[in-house]
């Protein structure tokens, strides 16, 4: 059987397409659909067509992975155009997810009947996009503009249930979908009814379109695709449908050129490889996760067990004395008061939660966990005690994790008997919010537990990533390539709030010198001097006191309390000194050159990461920093970047920047060297082919 089959029930043709994982309309379905719809036009036993599918989704969209790729024929929009104007009616029989393209097939339906369970959604915008074949059009005409902008701008999908209130929806039964859409395709066919466009579209409902298109631009942030879909839906008061349509077309492919989208489309598929774990097939199943115990509650172990709790795992929140204890628990219900008072929480709901954190004192508590969480101080001679003694109490068959940020896991593991249970479950700051989840591979850990971590990690509502053991492993390996750039330029002539500017210019939302005072100036501090390391500017201005906000200064002034930073010609002046001192004649920066200079040498580590196969892949590398240090996704992370600004140019400035520092850890790795020279420059990262 081909992706799109024939079968003629009685006189209805039922149109189905098989194409898993999600019925995506690439261009083979598309040539099957579009032939499918001409032989049943010109079937004389067929009064009427069904549209239908196999499987879990009825069409997830466009097939993603052709967009930028030469055309094949027909173009979504020509199908779309043939199943709008078959002579015979048409009904989609919607079984499961309709979106994007898979939703437009069917609004150029001449019906629409879905399963309960169905959910039908226009998510173009979240790829960077807006819908390009017809959605913009046809879903205004059919629910009225007020209620299809809000659902093309969040790209979120609605059930079954609320699009037959809108409208979409024809008919929502809870079985036999296909025999009920072919029975009123008949019916269809037998009276020449259907539904009249354009009765939504009222002054009534233009003027409440536009006040949520007013407030949306308002809020687009410089993202393209918001006006274009403005000025899309805009058109269906003031254009033919035709025309309507030829708008759309032009903003559709615009958008699909532009870097901004690709860049989300790389981050969708990346997302995607990231949950597949390399020499780990299907047949490994997770441990059985009921219960968890986190070691230490500090902001961190709180923040996991909040995880947890907020899951629905019951948690052991586990201290040495009580006084820390209550601190931590304290802490966790002022957080959960904070979502009550916002609204965002009931008080019902923070109740059942802190019911499910259990304080406890002292490691024997852990001795029924599933899983225990050590966030404990982050020296390695603190968290081998704890393995050790977590090694005499935990359950055999328990998963023991370190949170750490930097320590050496097989180091932690070599502290019990059982390596093959022990791997690093890396959570970022706050943990109850952020993210990304750095799932540390050592190579004793049994291959169970990583999928048991991965599996655990989803449930916590976070983006796991699995990482190979290494100093940093992934993300704070590279951010400390940042912070060492950032050194460098202060003392080459940059100003703290140049730097800062030049980041949030690119996007972020914090640059690196605001972060540092957020997070507090002595935590880098403190990891220096344990290593012997020195940053002359970020350690004058700890010798100072200036820790950050706490302090009410660091690379910044903070008044009362202020969040936002002032400059401080205090700080400034400090900066000229140690310049001075250095003889190095300060000089300025372009934003330009300084982007170039904090993320050319993180790109270079990304690369050195990958040669070492601490990150799997460059993707993964992506998903790291954009789920866990606030990447803009629109830039697609960083390998990504360094693919758009062309390896070739990372790989000169770097060269450059070695010799203008002396340092030769700033030449271009091997892999970056490989890559920019392969075909004059243009290797990639993240390309696949
Ligand atoms: C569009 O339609 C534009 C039109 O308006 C105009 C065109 C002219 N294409 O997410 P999963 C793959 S834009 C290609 O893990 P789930 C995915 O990569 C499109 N591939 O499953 C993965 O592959 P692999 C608008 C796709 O059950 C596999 O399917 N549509 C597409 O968690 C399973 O995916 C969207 O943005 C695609 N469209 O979730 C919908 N979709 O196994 C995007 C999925 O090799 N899709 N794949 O890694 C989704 O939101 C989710 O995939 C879905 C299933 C909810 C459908």
């Amino acid at each position: 059987m081909g992706l799109v089959s024939t079968t003629v029930l009685r006189d209805v043709a039922v149109v189905t397409i098989d194409n898993p994982p999600v019925n995506a309309l690439g261009a083979a379905v598309r040539q099957g659909l579009a032939a499918a719809v001409a032989q049943a036009n010109a079937d004389a036993g067929v009064t009427a067509l069904v549209i239908a599918a196999e499987g879990k989704a009825f069409i997830a969209g466009a097939d993603i992975s052709e967009f930028g790729k030469p055309p094949v024929a027909p173009s979504l929009p020509d199908l779309l155009d043939a199943i709008a104007g078959s002579s015979k009616p048409v009904v989609a029989a919607i079984q499961g997810v309709a979106l994007g393209g898979g939703l437009e097939v069917a609004l150029a339906c001449r019906a629409r009947v879905a399963l309960t369970a169905a959910k039908l959604g226009l998510p173009e915008i979240k790829l960077g996009l807006i819908p390009g074949a017809g959605g913009t059009q046809r879903l205004p005409r059919l629910i009225g503009a007020a209620k299809a902008f809000p659902m093309m701008l969040s790209g979120e999908p609605v059930s079954a249930g609320q699009a037959l209130e809108y409208g979409l929806l024809d008919e929502v039964v809870s079985e036999n979908v296909v025999a009920v859409a072919s029975q009123l395709a008949e019916t269809l066919a037998a009276t020449g009814a259907g539904r009249t466009a354009a009765d939504r579209l009222t002054e009534a409902d233009r003027e409440a379109f536009e006040a949520l298109a007013a407030e949306a631009l308002k809020k687009a942030e410089g993202a393209p695709n918001v006006p274009a879909l403005v000025e899309a839906v805009r058109s269906v008061f003031s254009l033919p449908f035709a025309e309507g349509l030829a708008v759309e077309r032009r903003l559709f492919l615009e958008l699909v050129a532009d870097e901004r989208s690709k860049a989300l489309r790389h981050v969708f598929f990346a997302e995607r490889e990231v949950a597949k774990l390399p020499g780990i097939g299907p047949e490994v199943k997770p441990r059985e996760i009921l219960s968890a115990a986190v070691i230490g509650a500090g902001t961190m172990g709180g923040g996991i067990a909040m995880c947890f709790a907020n899951a629905g795992i019951p948690v052991t929140l586990i201290e040495t004395a009580q006084a820390p204890l209550d601190n931590g628990m304290n802490r966790i219900a002022a957080i959960y008061d904070i979502s009550v008072q916002r609204g965002s929480l009931t008080p019902d709901a923070k109740a059942r939660r802190m019911a499910l954190i259990k304080p406890a004192v002292g490691l024997t508590a852990a001795a029924k966990a599933d899983i225990v969480i050590e966030a404990a101080f982050e020296e390695m001679g603190v968290k081998q005690s704890i393995f050790t003694g977590l090694d005499k109490v935990a359950k055999p068959g328990a998963i023991l994790a370190s949170n750490t940020s930097y320590l050496d896991i097989p180091t932690i593991a070599a502290a019990t008997g059982r390596p093959q249970d022990v791997l690093g479950m890396h959570f970022f700051s706050p943990a109850n919010v952020m993210k990304l989840l750095e799932v540390v591979r050592t190579k004793e850990v049994a291959d169970d537990v990583v999928v048991t971590a991965v599996a655990l990690g989803r449930r916590l509502g976070k983006v796991p990533v699995v990482v190979g053991n290494g100093f940093g492993f992934v993300g704070n390996r590279m951010l400390e390539q940042r912070t060492r750039a950032t050194e460098r330029l202060l003392v080459a002539g940059a100003l703290p709030h140049e730097i800062d500017a030049a980041l949030t210019g690119f996007g972020f939302k914090m640059g690196p010198c605001a972060m540092a005072d957020l997070a507090g100036n002595d935590i880098g501090w403190r990891s220096r001097k344990a290593r012997g390391l020195k940053a002359s500017v970020a350690d004058a201005i700890c010798e100072a006191g200036w820790f950050g906000q706490k302090t009410g200064r660091g690379y910044y002034l903070y008044p009362q309390g202020a969040r936002a930073g002032q400059r401080d010609p205090e700080v400034e002046a400090l900066i000229a000194r140690i310049s001075a001192e250095k003889g190095v004649t300060r000089r300025s920066f372009t934003s330009e050159e300084i982007l170039a200079r904090l993320l050319d040498p993180m790109v270079n580590e990304g690369a050195r990461i990958l040669e070492a196969g601490i990150a799997a892949r460059p993707g993964d590398i992506d998903i790291v920093w954009i789920n866990g240090y606030n990447w803009p996704a629109w830039r697609g992370g960083p390998m990504f970047w360094a693919d758009s600004v062309g390896l070739d140019v990372i790989a000169k400035r770097l060269s450059a920047l070695a010799a203008e520092t002396g340092d030769k850890a700033l030449e271009p790795a091997p892999l970056l060297q490989f890559l920019a020279a392969e075909r004059k420059g243009f290797g990639s990262l993240t390309s696949k082919s």
